[in-house]
């Protein structure tokens, strides 16, 4: 990062600051609550003292926003998710007070850069991908909008591995947040509830011996304790609390183990408690059927639902009037348990009786689903759940006849019953918990049009007949704060003088850019930023990978986690055939152009990975030929992360977003990259159908099947083979591949990968290949008439604002929560 050292170690005279000022507020801050003085503070110190000064007026606001709620006896929204991609949160949280140059000045004058200190904050890393950066989107806006709201999950120890790339191999290395304390946090130690696992149920009875009721006698306990992060909204209007659980034991020391002198077996229950919350799983697709991961959405469902009831009985009589003061969102099925839970509490703990409580229960839940991959839909094996949660498998059997009760009295028919039980009978029996999601909530959600639609087709079909209204749509947005504001200073500065701050506080007036589409004079400007921006990425790829990359050429980004319905390969693929093309005619006129990738695959995805060492071994053939004159260049950049995507959704020229129509749920990337004056080049597939609505079809370069076309495909029997011998492009590119033209080492590498794809191709890579790459020549097109380029590069600007979170959390507000926004 650019900018002024920090003070020396032995700056001669201590920096001095006027009494009553912020710099003098920052200072009496590192000398009091960090312990040092400005002689001898590091770079953390500065963070920590800074954050410590904002947080100070956060805290005011969080208070007066919690008892204005409080007051109000206003109904509140808790967002039970395993994950919150929050990022860094200092620019965050400075510039939603109003403080962020303030702080910048103050610092300045104590000889301290504020964007060097920014550098040392950990990037908290909390969630996998799309569905927890969404989370942490939500967060804000529900913050922005007013809607008081708290985020539950789990403060993992170690958020998502680190990602090390040796020898084009992703290495995966633990990530620690946690190193130098979270200055943001609280820690509510007093805020403990105890979560039982496994044990036995025992019926009970009343005086005149009839059954009343079960209880549930756990073999094994853990405490919760919370943690407490402050979520402050835009202009710091209110602040809402995310709330974050660690496991702690209830006998930190077996005393008999310690007195006999085994004093490292006395931690067994130490270390067992706190094994639960150390590491969130990193995988976004399949589970081999981990214990620990069913402890780990058992334990912060369980303490969310004690938090949220013991809230509601501090200020209300009883629980049945739970639904009106509480809506419970279910941020896919990792919290669905709580459905379970929620039901042995009123049943058990509050003297209900099942039908008032499954009517508490509905009322109370709404779930969002975010993907339809079969492989990425939960469930457990019976033996599984019933060992944990003995209690909650009974409760899950008596929903279950209830549910199916009330589909037999409504006329589905045995296929459609075996579809919408809770229990699966293929093979192994298997607890769904999209289905028990489903049945507990009165709202179930996609995240986008064509998503919903499927949903209704697809895995819920047979729910959607029994329950027609049940399920409804709300796409995702992203907040401009984090995805404009922050992370593109530049551009946000030229939109204010241009149209003035009023889209600061209403997005929708982003529109008024777009007459500015024509004005020659506003379209250099504009491509001025994106220039600077793209100049900031080459110095993070020089530093980082000591890589040179020549700024003028057209930026072609895909960043996401690496899955192969993302198609990665189709792009990597698309690469080789370019390379083909630029060595056999050296005399067209090629554009200059850099494909970046980045992402994370899962430690146990195979394939994910050997993409991976695909695109770096592409990238290295290929940045080393002479013969390709620089004319393009594949970069994988390593450690992709939130950090990392503030850098490069400004610098973008082309956003890819090429998954095979049907299969992403919706996207958020791609509207980032939008926003920030990317074209997008993509699948009629999530968002980018309604993207394409949007910013316009001029706007947009669409290419491929569509998802019907996809479904068509594959149920008429669709041949790869003789979609790869009617393209020679595809076919020269692949025989390339498999030739080890990348892979001289081992020739044999892309044996399983590329060979694959002759066989099965289930991803469609064959079948939208000419499809992509004309479009990519389309592309190049587009890209030579430079003043067109931008005009369509600000279309995307103007029109994106619909895709703000505060537009998608005031629909969750009014059409499922029923709260004010
Ligand atoms: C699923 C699983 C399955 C078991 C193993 C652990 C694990 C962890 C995460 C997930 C969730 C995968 C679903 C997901 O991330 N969906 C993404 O959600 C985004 C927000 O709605 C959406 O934009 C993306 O299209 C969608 O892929």
């Amino acid at each position: 990062m650019s900018g002024q050292i920090l003070p020396k170690k032995h700056h001669p005279i201590a920096p001095q600051a006027a009494p009553g000022t912020l710099a003098d507020e920052i200072l009496k801050a590192l000398m009091f609550r960090v312990g040092k003085n400005a002689n001898v503070a590091t770079g953390h110190d500065w963070l920590n003292a800074s954050i410590k000064v904002v947080r100070d007026r956060i805290v005011t606001s969080w208070i007066d926003s919690t008892e204005r709620t409080y007051k109000a006896g206003g109904k509140r929204v808790y967002y039970l998710s395993l994950e919150f991609l929050i990022g860094r949160l200092m620019r965050d949280a400075f510039s939603n007070m109003g403080m962020l140059e303030e702080v910048r000045e103050a610092l300045a004058s104590l000889g301290v850069d504020l964007d060097v200190i920014a550098e040392l904050e950990p990037d908290a890393a909390l969630g996998n991908g799309g569905l927890g950066r969404l989370a942490a989107c939500f967060m804000e806006s529900m913050a922005t909008v007013d809607v008081p709201a708290h985020g539950y999950g789990i403060r993992y120890v170690h958020g998502l591995f680190r990602q090390e790339i040796h020898d084009g191999n992703q290495v995966e290395l633990p990530e620690t947040w946690l190193e130098h304390g979270n200055p943001w946090d609280f820690d509510r130690r007093e805020r403990a509830y105890e979560i039982g696992f496994g044990g036995t149920v025992e019926a009970q009875t009343n005086e005149l011996g009839q059954p009343s009721g079960n209880i549930w006698r756990p073999q094994e306990r853990v405490l919760a304790t919370a943690y407490d992060t402050p979520v402050v909204g835009w202009r710091g209007k209110r602040v809402n609390t995310l709330r974050l659980w660690s496991a702690i034991p209830i006998d930190p020391i077996l005393l008999d183990a310690f007195n006999a002198g085994d004093h490292i077996g006395a931690l067994k229950e130490s270390n067992k408690a706190e094994a639960l919350t150390r590491v969130l799983y990193p995988a976004d697709s399949h589970l081999a059927g981990q214990e620990l991961r069913l402890r780990q959405e058992y334990f912060f469902s369980a303490a969310s639902l004690q938090d949220i009831i013991n809230r509601h009985l501090g200020e209300y009589e009883d629980l049945t009037s739970l639904p009106d003061k509480a809506a419970i969102h279910l941020n896919d099925t990792h919290p669905a348990v709580a459905v379970a839970e929620l039901m042995r509490l009123l049943l058990d703990s509050h003297g209900f009786q099942f039908e008032a409580a499954w009517d508490i229960t509905r009322r109370t839940f709404g779930y969002t689903n975010h993907t339809l991959l079969p492989e990425a839909l939960e469930s457990w094996p019976i033996h599984v759940f019933e060992q944990l949660l003995p209690r909650h498998m009974q409760i899950v059997y008596a929903i279950n006849a209830e549910l199916l009760r009330e589909a037999r009295d409504k006329g589905l028919d045995d296929g459609q019953i075996r579809n919408i039980s809770l229990i699966g009978e293929d093979g192994e029996r298997r607890v769904r918990m999209g289905n028990l999601a489903f049945a507990g909530s009165h709202s179930i959600n996609g995240v986008s049009a064509l998503h919903t639609d499927l949903m209704k087709q697809t895995v819920f079909s047979d729910f959607h007949q029994l329950y027609p209204n049940r399920i409804n749509n709300k796409t995702n947005g992203i907040t401009q704060r984090r995805w404009l504001f922050q992370c593109n200073p530049a551009l946000t500065s030229l939109i204010r003088e241009t149209i003035g701050d009023r889209f600061m506080d209403d997005i929708e007036a982003l529109q008024e850019l777009d007459r500015f589409a024509d004005d020659a004079s506003f379209r250099e400007k504009f491509a001025a930023v994106k220039r600077a921006n793209k100049e900031r990425l080459t110095r993070v790829v020089s530093e980082r990978m000591g890589l040179n990359l020549d700024p003028s050429a057209l930026f072609d980004i895909q960043v996401k986690r690496i899955h192969e319905y993302k198609r990665q390969l189709l792009n990597i693929i698309e690469a080789v055939a370019l390379y083909d093309q630029i060595r056999s005619h050296p005399e067209r006129d090629w554009v200059p152009r850099v494909k970046f990738f980045g992402g994370k695959a899962a430690p146990s995805y195979f394939n994910a990975k050997k993409i991976i060492k695909l695109a770096n071994d592409v990238g290295r053939v290929i940045n080393n030929d002479p013969a390709v004159r620089g004319l393009l260049k594949v970069v994988f950049i390593p450690n992709y992360n939130v950090s990392l995507a503030e850098v490069m959704m400004p610098a973008a020229d082309l956003s890819e977003q090429i998954s095979t129509a049907g299969m992403e749920a919706s996207g958020t990337g791609n509207m980032k990259f939008a926003l920030n004056g990317a074209l997008t080049i993509g699948t009629l597939d999530g968002a980018n159908v309604e993207m394409k609505e949007h910013v316009g079809d001029d706007n947009i370069v669409i290419f491929g099947l569509t998802a019907a076309e996809v479904k068509d495909a594959r149920t008429n029997g669709y041949n790869p083979r003789e979609a790869i011998e009617n393209s020679p492009e595809l076919s020269q590119a692949l025989s390339a591949i498999l030739s080890g033209v990348f892979s001289h080492d081992e020739p044999e590498r892309y044996r399983g990968l590329i060979g694959g794809l002759y066989e099965h191709d289930t991803f469609m890579c064959a079948a939208d290949f000419d499809s992509y790459a004309d479009a990519q020549r389309r592309v190049d097109d587009l890209w030579r008439d430079s003043a067109d380029w931008n005009r369509r590069a600000v279309h995307n600007t103007a029109r994106m604002g619909w895709f703000s979170s505060d537009r998608t959390i005031r629909q969750y507000a009014g059409e499922i929560w029923d709260v004010p926004a």
